[in-house]
C-alpha cells in the first residue's frame, strides 16, 4: 500500500466540488487516512511549492493556494500516487482528458482544482509538511475484499 498527498485547491472548494472529488476518490476504492480543511499560510505554500520558486508563475501560485481554504488528504491504496495523478489529469485542464477531475471541471492551468503528489518521494515530503503522525488513522474499509483480489 502506498500513501499519497492530495489537496483540493481553493477553486475546488469555492466551486462546491469537495464532495464530487472526495466521492471519486472513495468510488475508486482508495482509502482516506487523514483529512483536514484549512487555509494554508504563505510559508507553508512556499515550502510545498519550493521546486517552482524560480518559475514565473510562482508568486501567483502561492497567492492562489493561500487565497481561500483547501481540503488536504492522505490517500492510501495500491499505486496510490500514480492512480491519483491519473484521476487528477494533465496539469492544464484544457488538455486533461474528459473523465479526469481537471478534464471534467477545469479550463485554466492556474485554476486546476486538485493537487496530488507526483512521486512517492514527493508524497512523503508533502505529507511531512502538512500532517503529523497523530493525524493519520489506521483502519480497514469494509469493502476492501471487494476492491482488491
Ligand atoms: P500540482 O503540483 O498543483 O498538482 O500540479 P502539477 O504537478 O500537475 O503541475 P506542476 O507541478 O507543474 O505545477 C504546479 C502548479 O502550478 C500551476 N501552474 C503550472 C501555473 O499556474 N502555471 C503554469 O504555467 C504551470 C506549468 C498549476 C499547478
Amino acid at each position: 500500500m502506498e500513501q499519497t498527498f492530495v489537496m483540493i485547491k481553493p477553486d475546488g472548494v469555492q466551486r462546491g466540488l469537495i464532495g464530487e472529488i472526495i466521492s471519486r476518490i472513495e468510488r475508486k476504492g482508495l482509502r482516506i487516512v487523514a483529512m483536514r480543511m484549512c487555509q494554508i499560510t504563505d510559508e507553508t505554500a512556499r515550502r510545498h511549492y519550493a521546486e517552482h520558486v524560480e518559475k514565473p508563475f510562482f508568486s501567483s501560485l502561492v497567492d492562489f493556494i493561500t487565497s481561500s481554504p483547501v481540503v488536504q488528504m492522505i490517500v492510501e491504496g495500491e499505486n496510490a500516487v500514480v492512480v491519483m495523478r491519473t484521476m487528477s489529469g494533465a496539469t492544464d485542464p484544457k488538455e486533461a482528458l474528459i473523465g479526469t477531475i481537471r478534464g471534467d471541471f477545469g479550463l485554466d492551468v492556474g485554476r486546476n482544482l486538485i493537487h496530488s503528489a507526483d512521486s512517492l518521494e514527493s508524497a512523503k515530503r508533502e505529507i511531512a509538511i502538512h500532517f503529523t503522525e497523530e493525524d493519520v488513522v489506521e483502519y480497514t474499509k469494509a469493502d476492501e475484499t471487494w476492491v482488491y483480489e
